[in-house]
């Protein structure tokens, strides 16, 4: 009896097998996974540490993925001391020309924090800073903070397992 009802279950199951991973520590956002580093670094040893760990420092290139960043922060954050963290982005090469170190690209969207970004070349370097409801700041590249890294998701497919 156990066994007759138990089958079509589990084929049931297994065909929705293929699915998105993020290793531990990273949290998932559609095709992305972002950690939060609990480590000082200048914005330069902070992008050569995310590189280490096959990431980059994240870019937050729309809207959905700034939000989820932002909540991200809003519910873990407060726990850095002090709450602020790099991301990839910056103007070293072209003074107010923003642009994403990843992918070379300039940005798009953006969630500057009221007043931001307000110090011209002496500030070269995107932070989210709980001082400004976690939006972006520019900020002095050589001061050290924590950071968030960024991967692509790996996907699994296990559908060869159906059958
Ligand atoms: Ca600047
Ligand atoms: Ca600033």
């Amino acid at each position: 009896m156990f066994t007759i009802i138990k089958a079509p279950l589990l084929a049931l199951f297994l065909v929705n097998y293929a699915y998105c991973l993020c290793p531990n520590g990273y949290l998932k956002h559609d095709e992305s996974c972002y950690k939060m580093i609990r480590t000082f670094a200048t914005w330069a040893e902070a992008t050569i540490y995310c590189r280490a760990m096959g990431s980059e420092l994240a870019n937050l290139e729309t809207a959905v993925e700034d939000h989820f960043v932002h909540g991200m922060l809003q519910n873990l954050g407060g726990s850095y001391d002090p709450p602020k963290f790099w991301l990839g982005g910056n103007d070293i090469v072209t003074e107010s020309e923003w642009m994403w170190a990843k992918t070379h690209t300039k940005f798009t969207y953006t969630n500057w924090a009221p007043g931001q970004p307000d110090n011209g070349q002496g500030e070269n370097c995107l932070e989210l800073s709980k001082n400004v409801g976690w939006n972006w700041n520019d900020e002095t590249c050589e001061h050290r903070k924590y950071f968030i890294c960024e991967k692509p998701s790996e996907e699994i497919d296990g559908g060869e397992i159906i059958g």
